[in-house]
């Protein structure tokens, strides 16, 4: 997997700055497509009332995510460090296929590219995409 440069780092810091405030929207559309094109991913939600992307339960899903790849962001500089409980977590306790990481990573790309149309430059999508794939990778460091 590539590296992080400070760059990259920067670039995502920066980005993460604008989506400020904006959180609980971007992580609703994530979470709402990871459920309508992927809809795999509804096997671990099986506890909610309502399944649908437009649920009450997606929106507060959506919530809890952001608020872990703000952390994420917070702790960039040590990734696997600063993620071991949530990688507990998802391995453990919620038994989640890391092959999701990615799916939903995949989709908040996508909605972060139609939020920010004019941020999302070539140069923040390297950056972002090598910090969700570096973040996923965290993620997934408890599986073994
Ligand atoms: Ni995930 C709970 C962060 C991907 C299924 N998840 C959480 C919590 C955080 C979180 C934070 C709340 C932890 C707590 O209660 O202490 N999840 C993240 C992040 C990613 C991610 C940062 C990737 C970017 N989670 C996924 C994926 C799935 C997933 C891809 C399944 C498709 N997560 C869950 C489930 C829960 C959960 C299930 C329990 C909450 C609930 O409502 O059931």
């Amino acid at each position: 997997m590539t590296t992080l440069t400070a760059k990259d780092k920067d670039a995502v810091r920066t980005f993460w700055a604008k989506v400020s405030g904006k959180e609980e929207d971007i992580g609703t559309d994530a979470v709402a497509r990871m459920l309508a094109v992927y809809p795999q991913t509804k096997t671990y939600f099986a506890h909610w009332k309502d399944l649908s992307p437009s649920s009450p339960s997606a929106r507060k899903h959506g919530v809890t995510v952001m608020k872990g790849v703000a952390d994420a962001v917070s702790k960039i500089d040590d990734l696997k460090g600063g993620l071991l409980n949530l990688s507990e977590l998802h391995a453990f306790t919620l038994r989640v296929d890391p092959a999701n990481f990615k799916i939903l990573s995949h989709c908040l790309l996508v909605v972060l590219s139609i939020k920010f149309p004019n941020d999302f430059t070539p140069e923040a999508h390297v950056a972002l995409d090598k910090f969700l794939a570096a973040l996923a990778l965290a993620l997934a460091e408890k599986y073994r």
